[in-house]
This record gives structure tokens, sequence and C-alpha cells, in this order.
């Protein structure tokens, strides 16, 4: 039997309705463990899409074998989903990716390679110097995150986006709370840091466009949430 206690690596994916991504994601991910002599494992937290993307992540088992498949039957945002991939995930160390192909899976090995150099949380930066993103929101995500810089102290360029490293015992302390996807993904940053661990970026290529299935990013209620989340974090601590 697989010795689960030697998990070095495990990448969170959540899905909503990613069937024609999640097995390319998959293949992928698996390579880059391959290639890297890396014990990982996969954690899929899928909302019960109606595609059947939890069945064909749960089929790619029997070449794998591990590939944990959570689904869910509550449809309360991507955050949620992720910080229950999170709870799940028994590696020392924690990836989590969007599942729609944006991201550059190869990213993994330097993510690693940095949590490595002793920082507790690495962000895959699209803002980055060398990073790239092609969306045409891209702009406005910028500022975004320039005034997330400037109101949290934190000198990274990106705070929006799902694919980072961290160690599992990072996330252990930091009381999460936010459900949205992007305000999920500030909470923790700003959480983290003023918990005192050390946060840095890498740069990352996303690439806009999914070519399969849909956006599910409403950005007017994303921003709202976020700076909301910010604003009581700022004020309470919590
Ligand atoms: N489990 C779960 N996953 C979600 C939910 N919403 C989004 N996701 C996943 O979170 C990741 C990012 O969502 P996207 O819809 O790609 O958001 P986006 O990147 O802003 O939008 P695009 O421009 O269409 O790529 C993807 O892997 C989605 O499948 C959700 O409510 N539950
Ligand atoms: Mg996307």
């Amino acid at each position: 039997m697989r010795d689960e206690s030697k998990i070095e690596v495990s990448v969170v994916m959540p899905t909503l309705n990613e069937a024609g991504n999640i097995t390319k994601m998959i293949d992928d991910v698996q390579e880059v463990f391959e290639e890297n002599d890396i014990k990982g494992e996969i954690v899929v937290v899928d909302d019960y899409s109606e595609d059947r993307t939890a069945d064909i992540a749960k089929g790619l088992n029997s070449k794998y074998k591990n590939i944990k498949v959570i689904v869910r039957n509550v449809r309360d945002g991507a955050g949620a989903a992720l910080v229950v991939g999170y709870q799940a995930a028994r590696g020392k160390v924690i990836i989590s990716i969007e599942a729609d192909c944006s991201c550059d899976v190869s990213d993994i090995v330097n993510l690693l390679e940095k949590i490595n150099q002793g920082y507790d949380v690495v962000v895959a930066s699209r803002y980055a110097k060398g990073g790239k993103n092609t969306k045409t929101t891209a702009k406005l995500s910028k500022f975004a995150n320039i005034i997330i810089s400037k109101i949290t102290g934190i000198k990274i360029h990106e705070f929006t986006i799902a694919y980072r490293a961290f160690t599992k015992e990072v996330f252990e302390n930091l009381n999460l709370v936010e459900k949205d996807g992007n305000a999920l993904l500030v909470e923790f940053l700003y959480k983290a840091h003023r918990a005192g661990h050390k946060i840095g970026e890498i740069p990352t290529s996303y690439s806009a466009y999914r070519k399969y299935g849909q956006t599910k990013n409403a950005i007017i209620k994303a921003g709202f949430n976020t700076f909301k989340a910010l604003g009581r974090i700022y004020l309470t601590g919590k």
C-alpha cells in the first residue's frame, strides 16, 4: 500500500465544469511529478459539475492512483472549494492551480525551488517582472493588485491568482473565512503576512481565453468581496 505520510507535494485544483480541461491538467501535473521525482498527489475539488469533470478525474486513477476527488454538494465559491482542498491535502507543501489550462504547469518546479529557499508562501505572479497576462482585464487586475499591495504592505505584484505554493503548516494556522475565489486568495496572503510568514513570488505566464468551458468569475462582485475582506482584516485582524 502507498505510504501516504511520504507525500511531498499536493496539487489542489478547484473545478466547475472543466471536463474539456481536466485530463490535460492532470496529465501535465503528473508529468512534472515524474520528471522531477516528486512524490505528489492531486486533489480535485469539484462542485457537482454537470459535465462529469469528477468522473473523468476519478477515472484517471486507473493510470495514476494518486488523485483524490472531492465532490461538494454546494456551490458557494471557488475560495470555499480551495479551502476544502487545502484541508484534504496531505503533502508538506501545497500548490493550488486553476484547472482551465491557463497556468503554466512547469512553474510548479520554480515554486518548489523558492519554498526550498525558505519562503513560506510563493505566488506565481503574472505581474512580477518576466510574468505575463494576456487577458483583456489584465490592466484592471494589475492596478487592483497594486492597491492590494499598498493596503497590505506585502511587496509582491499579484494576490489574485490561485497558482501558489505554501507549506501545510502555514495554512493550518490561518483561519480563513472567505468563500469567493479572489477574496479568499487575498485573505490568505494578508493573514499569512500578519502572522509573520515570509511571502515571495515567481513570474508566470498566464494564457487567457480558456479553450474549453466557460468563465465563472464575476469581476465586480469579486472586487467588492475582496476589498470588503481587506477592510475587515485591516480593522479587526479576522
Ligand atoms: N469547485 C469550484 N471551482 C470553481 C468555482 N468557480 C470557479 N472554479 C474553478 O476555479 C478556477 C478559476 O475559475 P475561472 O472560471 O477560470 O476564472 P477566471 O480564470 O477568472 O475566468 P476565465 O477568464 O474564464 O479563465 C477554474 O479551475 C474553475 O473551474 C466554484 O464555484 N467551485
Ligand atoms: Mg480561468
